[in-house]
């Protein structure tokens, strides 16, 4: 039952973002609400977990498991008859959390939300076979295959990329083809749009590909040779500010790789900070980064050939 309609009197967009909260190492929630907050976003967090870190390079960490929680959470979202313009997902700690997302993803679909899907699987190359074929591993690859079926956008890594289509890891940097062929195969999941992460042009040059309808392009990363951690969180943030913004697709994906190309930059000045806590993004913010008028066009079309 709606209990008050006003509710739905929204003046600004307002997004539902599924992911942990991790209190310390700059991940999810606690990169996804200061971001889009900064971007004129209302960020109602559907909170899958507490963490008091990520679990990257953390040992004993905390973690309080929300899955009942999310359930309950939803339903009094939608009693009070809650509508978001775009519902987006990321890490998830096991199939019933995917499941409970896909639900109230198709649910607020029906009113026209954006679902943006970060299938949160593991990075740099983590194909080992063990691990690949935990049952753990099989169950979210799957769960993570439903959910890229209903997305509008889904946005994995390279390594993610691979899992999701059971392809090998490439050993060495791809071709536009090869590319063109991977985003083919995501698409084929049935997200109307895909971006891929970390992917290595060459030695030493790193883009993100991009496919939207029939159209591929790549955004130029710059490259700096070392990890970051928590970059994928923050990438897709800003990509669903930029979509709720009206940017189109491809000029989304810009503004969230040169927002992270500009956070690497400041972060790569502090080279005693370690990898564990994640960019120094919170300074391009307050700076005023979303609210400058100009951004860099970092974009090329992919060579289909
Ligand atoms: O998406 C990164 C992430 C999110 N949440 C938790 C994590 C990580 C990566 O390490 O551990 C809890």
């Amino acid at each position: 039952m709606i209990q008050n309609k006003n509710e739905n009197d929204k003046i600004i967009p307002r997004a539902a973002v599924v992911q942990d909260m991790s209190g310390f190492g700059r991940v999810s929630l606690t990169e996804a609400i200061p971001a889009m907050s900064a971007m004129g976003i209302e960020v109602c967090p559907l909170p899958t977990a507490v963490l008091s870190t990520h679990t990257y390079e953390f040992k004993d960490y905390t973690l309080l498991d929300l899955t009942d929680e999310m359930e309950k959470i939803i339903a009094h979202w939608e009693e009070i008859g809650l509508e978001f313009d775009a519902v987006y997902s990321g890490y998830m700690s096991s199939a019933r959390q995917i499941d409970i997302t896909k639900r109230f993803m198709l649910n607020q679909k029906k009113v026209g939300a954006l679902a943006i899907v970060d299938p949160v699987l593991g990075d740099n190359a983590l194909l080992d076979v063990k691990t690949v074929y935990s049952d753990r591993m099989t169950e979210l690859i799957g769960g993570m295959r439903e959910l890229c079926e209903i997305a509008d956008t889904i946005t994995p890594n390279l390594t993610e990329a691979c899992l999701l289509l059971e392809r090998e890891y490439p050993t060495s940097p791809l071709t536009d083809a090869e590319l063109v062929e991977i985003l083919n195969g995501l698409i084929g999941l049935g997200a109307k749009s895909v971006l891929i992460t970390s992917v290595m042009e060459s030695p030493d040059t790193m883009c993100v590909a991009v496919c939207d309808g029939d159209e591929f392009y790549k955004i130029d990363c710059g490259y700096v040779s070392r990890p970051f951690h928590g970059t994928g969180d923050l990438l897709t943030s800003v990509f669903t500010g930029a979509r709720l913004s009206g940017y189109s697709v491809v000029n989304a994906a810009n503004l969230a790789v040169d927002f992270l190309a500009k956070a690497i930059e400041l972060t790569v000045k502090y080279p005693r900070m370690p990898i564990r806590h994640g960019v120094l993004f919170e300074p391009i913010i307050r700076d005023g980064y979303f609210a400058e008028k100009e951004h860099t066009n970092r974009i090329k079309r992919l060579n289909r050939e």
